[in-house]
């Protein structure tokens, strides 16, 4: 006889889903019994630190990771990242383990009530299989439905005496099933957006991070060229879709109405591909856009599209719809306008501005690192200072929402052995995921992590300045010794004032292949 466990092992095999990160309790043993060898687990020691490796690592990899976690209580601690999951259309799949069958409706220790709702604000889908006869087919759909576009996380809760019963006769049809996407952008729109774009005297692009995701960077690239238009990235980017050192590459766009009506104003068509319109974040009001433009938005996300205030949307996978549109457009010939410079910051005793970290990093990883990044009051710095040049070269929090990072970047890692990843943390976010340290020293994942400890939450600061919040409590971090954290958790550390200390241990972590933190002494204004 085959189990539902078997099955369910066939069916994760089957899809390639042989890394299972995960934290377990009594409920999951009779699931991660008899392990099949060809299946790694990866412990995460916090829950919150689980969902975020695997969401790297689903990002990195384009492959859906199990995440095993425990009843109510072991979902429930990795919600906090979970906002960053959905953002970010990761395709990961969450099992949660629960209590006997039987004996839910007596609420005995460790069963999770309403364990389907427990997440479902916070995921694409989420179920509790009715009997055990439909948990294989209730996690093939969990498989399918994290990885139609949109992407994103799914959830199913399986009680732990489903395990041990037969999978039944028909287990094979649901293994085997192969589910394939919606593939191109429908000709007649096709047409209308090249029409647009031709007749346009200024057009720009707003690219967004499922142009990283959809591998199309390239393309994007081809149609930016061809129609001589300059390049901004989406506000507050989760990836980055265009290569930084192309001389049509502009910048990140602010995350306001103004901000961006106003970048974008001589400009008479706006191609938004592969972002919202748009994720602003602070409050600034005014037109969405200047007279006598026209935004137009390509996106392979209904919600996305519908719920957008302004511009003319098409639905449709976006590599497909970047690849035909570079093909289609007239070909002009412009010279990139030039981009504003910033005028590097000055280091002080003992304290480095963010902006000599960054230049230190992209001047010794080697050129196609991948960067992990939660540091929140540094990212004008970052994107200034940082050459990216590859796809799949940068992930951050894609909700905003602490603790995504630092354990991010050790999945990223395993994703993609073959480069190296640094992960630039902000003193305040490394704490959120710091858990993430152990694993990568346990299972010797070769990630630098670069702490910039400037001593406070440096963007809560600015927030209040800009919001006039004055006699704010507590947002200094004095005293945490980072070498020491990392140390107890069983990676190398060492602290570093000057640039020149800085780029010694830089050279040393990326001629090593171990996990290595860099605490690096910074100073915010
Ligand atoms: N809790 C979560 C889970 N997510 C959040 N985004 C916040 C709280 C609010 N928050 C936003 S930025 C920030 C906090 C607490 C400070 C981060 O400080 P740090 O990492 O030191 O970076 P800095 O701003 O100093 O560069």
């Amino acid at each position: 006889m085959t189990t539902i466990r078997e099955a369910v092992f066939g069916l994760l095999r089957r899809h390639g889903m042989t890394t299972v990160f995960g934290n377990p309790g009594s409920n999951e043993l009779l699931f991660l019994k008899d392990f099949p060898s060809e299946f790694r687990y990866i412990l995460g020691l916090h829950e919150g630190a689980v969902m975020a490796m695997a969401d790297g690592y689903a990002q990195a990899s384009g492959q859906s990771p199990l995440v095993s976690l425990h009843s109510a209580a072991g979902t429930g601690s990795s919600m906090g990242v979970l906002p960053n999951t959905v953002y970010a259309k990761s395709p990961v799949v969450v099992l949660s383990g629960q209590q006997v069958r039987d004996t839910v409706g007596q609420d005995v220790m460790v069963s999770s009530q309403e364990a389907a709702l427990l997440p479902r604000p916070l995921s694409k889908w989420s179920t509790e299989p009715l009997g055990a006869g439909d948990v294989l087919r209730s996690l093939a759909q969990a498989i399918h439905i994290a990885n139609l576009a949109p992407k994103g996380p799914t959830h199913v809760s399986v009680p732990y005496d489903d395990w041990e019963r037969e999978a039944g006769e028909n287990a094979d049809f649901t293994v085997g099933r192969a589910v394939a996407d919606a593939t191109a952008l429908a000709d007649r729109h096709l047409d209308e957006i090249t029409a647009s774009l031709d007749a346009a005297s200024h057009p720009v692009l707003v690219l967004g991070p499922e142009v990283d995701a959809t591998h199309a960077n390239d393309d994007a690239v081809r149609l930016a060229e061809r129609l001589a238009a300059p390049v901004w990235v989406a506000p507050s980017p989760a990836r980055c879709p265009f290569p930084t050192t192309h001389p049509l590459f502009q910048g990140v766009l602010p995350a306001n109405v103004v901000g961006i009506a106003q970048l974008l104003s001589r400009h008479d068509a706006v191609l938004v591909v592969g972002a919202p319109v748009f994720r602003y974040h602070h409050q600034h009001p005014g037109r969405y856009l200047a007279d006598g433009s026209r935004l137009i938005h390509i996106s392979n996300d209904p919600s996305e599209v519908a719920r957008a205030p302004f511009g003319d949307a098409y639905l449709a996978p976006i590599d497909d719809a970047l690849a035909r549109l570079a093909g289609n457009v007239q070909a002009r010939d412009a010279s990139p306008p030039p981009r504003s410079e910033r005028a590097a910051g000055i280091d002080r005793a003992n304290r480095m501005h963010p902006d000599t970290v960054f230049r230190a990093i992209s001047d010794l990883a080697p050129e196609d690192a991948i960067h992990v990044v939660e540091s929140t009051s540094t990212a004008e710095s970052f994107w200034s200072n940082v050459a990216m040049r590859h796809q799949g070269s940068f992930y951050s929090a894609a909700a905003g929402g602490l603790g995504f990072g630092l354990p991010a970047a050790v999945g990223v890692q395993l994703a993609q052995p073959e480069r190296r990843v640094v992960a630039e943390i902000g003193d305040g976010s490394a704490n959120f995921g710091l858990v993430g340290l152990w694993t990568a020293a346990r299972y010797r994942i070769p990630v630098t992590f670069v702490v910039l400890r400037n001593d406070t939450y440096g963007a809560l600061v600015s927030f209040g300045r800009r919001l006039s919040a004055t006699g704010l409590p507590g947002f200094e971090l004095p005293d945490i010794d980072f070498v020491q954290l990392a140390n107890g958790y069983g990676v190398a550390a060492e602290s570093v004032c000057t640039e020149a200390r800085l780029r010694e241990s830089l050279t040393k972590a990326f001629a090593g292949d171990e996990p290595v933190l860099i605490e690096a002494h910074t100073y915010y204004e």
